[in-house]
């Protein structure tokens, strides 16, 4: 039975989250209110557009459609600034153990994840080369917990949903990988991930044995 692995990108591989907060924190500082990590903590697989339209209800802030496009753009900008001095030494602890063992045994390798800066990142990381594909928030129209981002990975893999595990380190991704019938690992506060089905801190904690036990259930 052919499987098929699909990553998110932000939390799972490489920890952007503290790089889109400080572009968040500078345009509601720009916009003359604060915004918290803890606040940040609701950005999470989330899409740039609704980030946005939190941050303005966070701020109590009205915006014209023309305001509301004019801020995406400029956060994404500063964003940019940040993810441009990305390298290898960001990948989190253990992530290529296990995207190596999964070359190594040929199981093609998807990366499924909200971002439309995906591919710029893994570029940088230098992570690109492992994936057979890559769906992001460009290949989108329902942000997650649709499962459409993991459903158009699986079809493009040529693995049938039911046969593809999914990493995800966000609630409404778990949700994802569960609507669609995908084998779910929560990577990150098991508390908060309880409906995945496997939960794990980060990398370190998979074994290469466990991943062989996924490959051939
Ligand atoms: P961009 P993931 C998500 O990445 C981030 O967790 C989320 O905070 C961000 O708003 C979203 O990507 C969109 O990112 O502004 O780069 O398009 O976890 O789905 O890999
Ligand atoms: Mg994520």
């Amino acid at each position: 039975m052919k499987k098929g692995f699909i990553f998110d990108l932000d939390g799972v591989i490489v920890d952007t989250a503290k790089y889109h907060y400080l572009a968040w924190k500078k345009l509601a500082n720009d916009l003359g209110f604060e915004f918290t990590k803890e606040q940040n903590e609701l950005f999470k697989g989330v899409s740039r557009k609704r980030c946005l339209e939190i941050l303005l209800e966070i701020g109590n802030r009205e915006a014209t459609q023309e305001e509301f496009d004019t801020w995406m753009v400029e956060k994404n900008i500063d964003y940019l600034k940040y993810i441009e001095h990305m390298d290898a030494s960001e990948i989190l602890p253990d992530v290529p153990k296990v995207l190596n063992y999964l070359k190594e045994n040929n199981i093609p390798i998807a990366l499924g994840s909200a971002s439309k800066n995906a591919r710029p990142i893994l570029e940088k990381v230098g992570l690109l080369s492992y994936f057979n594909v890559i769906v992001d928030g460009n290949n989108v129209t329902k942000a997650k917990p649709d499962p459409e981002v993991f459903l158009i990975a699986a079809k493009q893999l040529g693995v049938f949903a039911e046969n593809c595990v999914v990493f995800e380190d966000a609630v409404a991704g778990i949700e994802a990988a569960n609507t669609a019938k995908m084998a779910s690992i929560g990577i990150g506060d098991a508390s908060v991930l309880d409906k995945a089905k496997h939960n794990f801190n980060d990398f370190t904690e998979i074994s290469t044995d466990f991943i062989s036990q996924l490959i051939h259930k």
